[in-house]
């Protein structure tokens, strides 16, 4: 992988922050978008806007074309069986929502259990809330340890014949923890058969691991673009067509009716039950070319390039008085989340800022997470492809500055 031949399709990243070279490390929130990407959406509006799916002229059906290969190319990306299995959604967090929503209209029931653990970022847990209130449904989460490792088999006996959903992260926003979802979902399919519905957050796993649906076997997968270099507000679910034929529509309007009369609607096909409304037509072209972007640079490149970023800058920040890592899973992704005795994670964000280098500070919409490590935030450097171990150098000698001057 030639990093700077990467670096140059990424332009943003060849600026000063407070005069000093931009260290964007902080992907986990969202990354940057190569060039390709950016064009892709000029392209379209600048040669072939027009509404999809609705009109007989050349444009609509050249965007309609585009919009549908992309659906092609997010299904063979995550290896799903149908196109009609993927689902555009504006995020992560509306995939969530239009699942919990639609199963707790016809499928989630008062008395039953839904089941998730205790490193759910907060979009895995408020829809799942929701849920369980306006089902009677009663809401259950698996801990984890003092490394941020999840406690599998606390989490396997709390599986019962009650667990109607089992949803859970591939890869914690806040830890960095990989779960061994696949040794999860076996355990639960033995356990229960397709009786019990599972859902994986994949919005951190997406952009770092090569996700197979099918060998996975979950019902559903839930992950965001722009956490993979595509644009903000696109997103996918994928769910088993069996399944999502059967589940009510989460949002009524255009494009997911058949027929509609005042006192009656008969509801589309897949997928277009499930995308009301017009669609964010260039988010999904722009998201298939994000796509070619990591397909072409190698999803295993990526995962090992960043890998090595993460062993690295774990070893460098042990030498830093003082930091103490949360999160230290053995099988972790590119996620560095950290405090610093006798100071606060907001301060130390705000100077390095002032030093070029961009990380997150606070809960990351995890606070149950916060809660058991008895603390406010994290420190949070979390790694993309384009990153440098000279990044790295720059981020340290950053830190250690840093929590000079707050001492
Ligand atoms: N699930 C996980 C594991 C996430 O990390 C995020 C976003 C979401 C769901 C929600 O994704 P969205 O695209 O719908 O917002 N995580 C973060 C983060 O760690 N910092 O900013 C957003």
């Amino acid at each position: 992988m030639d990093i700077n031949q990467i670096r140059a399709q990424f332009p943003i990243l060849n600026q000063e922050i407070n005069k000093r070279p931009l260290v964007y490390f902080d992907n986990g929130a969202t990354s940057q978008k190569p060039l390709r990407v950016i064009e892709s959406i000029s392209n379209y509006y600048l040669h072939y806007n027009s509404n999809v799916h609705r009109g007989v002229h050349t444009l609509s059906q050249k965007a309609t074309d585009k919009y549908e290969q992309a659906r092609q190319k997010v299904r063979q990306f995550i290896n799903a069986n149908h196109s009609e299995e993927i689902i555009f959604t504006r995020g992560t967090t509306e995939s969530i929502n239009l699942v919990a929503f639609s199963l707790s209209q016809n499928f989630l029931q008062q008395g039953e259990e839904v089941l998730i653990s205790e490193m759910e970022h907060h979009s895995n847990i408020v829809p799942w809330q929701m849920a369980c209130e306006r089902t009677g449904a009663k809401l259950k989460a698996a801990s984890f340890d003092e490394k941020g490792i999840l406690n599998v088999e606390e989490l396997k006996n709390l599986v019962s014949e009650k667990t109607k959903i089992v949803a859970l992260t591939q890869v914690s926003n806040a830890l960095g923890t990989i779960n061994p979802i696949k040794e999860i979902i076996d355990y639960v399919r033995s356990k229960n058969g397709n009786n019990t519905l599972i859902l994986i957050d994949g919005a951190q796993a997406v952009p770092h691991l090569s996700v197979d649906v099918q060998a996975l076997d979950c019902d559903f997968y839930a992950f965001s673009g722009h956490k993979m270099y595509a644009p903000t507000g696109i997103g996918v679910l994928y769910g088993k067509k069996e399944l999502m034929s059967q589940m009510t529509p989460y949002q009524g309007g255009g494009d997911m009716i058949k027929t509609v009369t005042i006192e009656k609607t008969e509801y589309n096909e897949l997928p277009y039950r499930f995308e009301a409304g017009t669609p964010n037509i260039s988010g999904a072209i722009a998201l298939s070319e994000a796509i070619d972007f990591m397909l072409e640079t190698g999803v295993n490149e990526i995962a090992r390039h960043e890998h090595e970023l993460l062993t690295y800058a774990t070893e460098k920040i042990k030498t830093v008085s003082g930091v103490k890592i949360i999160g230290e899973a053995p099988n972790k992704a590119g996620v560095l989340s950290f405090v610093v005795d006798g100071t606060h994670p907001s301060d130390i964000g705000v100077l390095l800022d002032k030093m070029g280098v961009a990380v997150r500070t606070g809960h990351h919409c995890a606070e149950p997470v916060m809660d058991k490590f008895n603390i406010p935030g994290t420190v949070r450097a979390s790694f993309a492809v384009y990153n440098t171990r000279q990044e790295v150098d720059i981020f340290i000698a950053a830190l250690e500055k840093a929590v000079n001057l707050l001492r």
